[in-house]
């Protein structure tokens, strides 16, 4: 059996009220009900932190970046830079220069896959993917075997409880296989895939690995060395930093070989009419104004959440997810998705003969976010027999009372539904 060794161990007090406070937002009434956010997989809510950095960036130090010489471009240059070093410390890249800032996970893959997939991926190839991806990680790959008559193979899906079928590997991941693409954390099912087991069995094949880390950058320490990859993407905005802005990290001799992805001013050595040079990466993979403020909130962002301690925060997600798949599991009529034991912070379920759809309408009533439909999952929910599941997801400043009071919501839905 795989076990993952990138699952966090240690733990230490916390006042997570007092943590829930540096969120403004929450403290709100919608619908006439206090808010329950308990939609945090699609995107988490912002601390004070971090919102005070972006307006203090655009207050005091606004200018481009890596251009001007003066004081203000100076500023900025300097700040985002360090924000490239703190992104490096947060996930243990050895070096800045592995650092690409993109526009978030699903750039990330798309810039893999279009850079070192036409570099790479020849007709015949396999590119290897899991049936829990979400979208972001099937349809690039699905491009370029379009492109260059490639072939897509998953490792299969259990079932509803949502394991990978790692009986499968053997016969799956083989020396045909150019790349091994994978999600940390399913998004629809919660389960924590052994990513650093899988990676080590791909780099014995010298299969190239990516991880999609979008559900889990914020949630458990992450360290790209330890699991081995040799790319890791993840999107701010699901971590408390701003939106717009995600990490590719590359290991640095693969983005030193690939060619460029965009092209334009900053990821340039030279130019004339016919023929251009490039800078070495990261700096070749940002063509443009980059989102400065985005980069420069995501540092605030990785401080916040690092000042915690992910293990911390990996816990209580954890024990959150896991009294609301108690409770879930002990009313008639709901079908639960996703590991019984070891689930990340969020739970999927459906409710009999009540559309996924309505649960979040009559819950949103209610003051409770929640999300329903595929969730960017479509060939999962297919397999599944499913065209789509309610999802609640949970982050460190939610608590057990807002678990009770999503359960009572769920029991009202049934009763209002007769279900
Ligand atoms: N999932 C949700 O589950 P972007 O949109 O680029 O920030 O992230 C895309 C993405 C990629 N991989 C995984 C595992 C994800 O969960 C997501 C985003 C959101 O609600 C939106 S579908």
């Amino acid at each position: 059996m795989i076990t993952d060794t990138t699952i966090p161990t240690q733990s230490k007090k916390i006042d997570w009220a007092k943590l829930r406070a540096d969120f403004p937002i929450l403290d709100q009434k919608v619908h006439g009900h206090p808010l329950v956010y308990l939609d945090n997989a699609a995107s988490s809510q912002k601390p004070r932190a971090v919102i005070d950095c972006v307006s203090n960036y655009y207050e005091r130090d606004n200018a481009n970046v890596h251009r001007g010489i003066h004081e203000l471009s100076n500023r900025a240059t300097t700040a985002f830079e360090a924000s490239r070093q703190r992104v490096a410390t947060f996930i243990n890249a050895k070096t800045p220069d592995e650092i690409i800032f993109t526009r978030g996970t699903t750039e990330g893959i798309n810039l893999v896959a279009q850079s070192w997939g036409s570099k790479n991926i020849k007709a015949g190839d396999k590119i290897l993917l899991t049936e829990m991806e979400h979208h972001s990680n099937i349809v690039p790959w699905q491009l370029l075997a379009e492109r260059t008559g490639a072939k897509l193979v998953y490792i299969p899906v259990t079932g509803d409880e949502g394991l990978l079928d790692l009986s499968k590997l053997d016969q799956l991941l083989t020396p045909e296989v150019k790349i091994f693409a994978l999600t940390h954390i399913s998004n629809s099912l919660g389960t924590v895939n052994p990513v650093a087991e899988l990676c080590e069995r791909a780099r014995k094949l010298g299969v190239t690995t990516l991880v999609d880390a979008a559900q889990s950058a914020g949630h458990l320490p992450l360290d790209v060395q330890k699991i081995g990859c040799d790319f890791l993407v993840f999107s701010g905005h699901k971590i408390c930093g701003p939106t717009g802005i995600g990490v590719l990290w590359g290991r640095q001799e693969v983005l030193d070989a690939m060619p460029p992805y965009h092209g334009g001013g900053e990821m340039i050595l030279t130019v004339d009419f016919f023929k251009t040079t490039y800078k070495k990466a990261p700096h070749r993979f940002e063509a443009g104004t980059p989102d400065i403020s985005g980069v420069i909130g995501l540092h605030a962002a990785l401080d916040y959440l690092d000042a915690i301690g992910r293990d911390n925060i990996f816990k209580h997600d954890q024990e959150l997810a896991s009294y609301a798949y108690d409770q879930l599991a002990q009313l008639q009529g709901v079908r639960l998705f996703g590991p019984k034991i070891g689930r990340a912070g969020l739970v999927s379920f459906l409710l009999d003969d009540v559309h996924a759809h309505d649960v979040v309408t009559v819950a949103d009533q209610r003051g409770v976010a929640l999300r329903g439909g595929h969730h960017c999952n479509q060939p999962l929910m297919k397999k599944l027999g499913i065209a789509s599941t309610a999802r609640a997801s949970f982050y460190f400043y939610n608590t057990r009372a807002e678990v009770d009071r999503f359960i009572e919501v769920i029991r009202e839905i049934q009763k209002f539904f007769g279900a």
